[in-house]
């Protein structure tokens, strides 16, 4: 049965910074999805604080959102069956430390903080996160 679903990804600042977002999108192209749509922009601290909001009581949760909003960002809708999911397994786990061999957070990841992606974690975040920055 096919299950086409979107879901939203990020290449966070510090891949960004390292010009690796090209490669990071070809990953993504090469593993089956389509981005749909994408955008390279730079969010403010606020904006940043309302993506997370979800980690607001997190220890991490300030740094997170200083960090997001340090540099450009590009943001992406991704298509493809079972989407949310596949992204999840495309990037790997939240520390690049315990990322399986062929991840994108194994592969580029610095650490805990700099992952390099984001992803949605269900399919209610992910359209959330889709209307958060491609409202129009
Ligand atoms: P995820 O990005 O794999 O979904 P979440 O638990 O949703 O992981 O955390 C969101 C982001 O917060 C992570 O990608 C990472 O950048 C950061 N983060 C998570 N846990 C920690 C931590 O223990 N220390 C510092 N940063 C963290
Ligand atoms: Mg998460």
């Amino acid at each position: 049965m096919n299950n086409l679903e979107q879901t939203l990804s990020i290449i966070k600042p510090d891949a960004v910074e390292r010009n690796l977002d090209k490669e990071i999108k070809e990953i993504f192209k090469y593993k089956g999805f389509n981005i749909v749509k994408e955008k390279k922009i730079q969010v403010t601290k606020a904006e940043a604080e309302q993506f997370y909001k979800v980690h607001e009581t997190k220890p991490f949760y300030n740094d997170l959102c200083v960090y997001l909003s340090s540099g450009p960002i590009v943001v992406m809708i991704l298509e493809k069956d079972n989407a949310v999911l596949e992204n999840r397994e495309v990037m790997g786990a939240t520390n690049p430390k315990d990322a399986k061999d062929g991840t994108i957070r194994k592969k580029f990841g610095i650490s805990i903080d700099k992952n390099s992606v984001h992803g949605s974690d269900s399919v209610d975040n992910a359209k959330k996160e889709i209307e958060f920055f491609f409202k129009d």
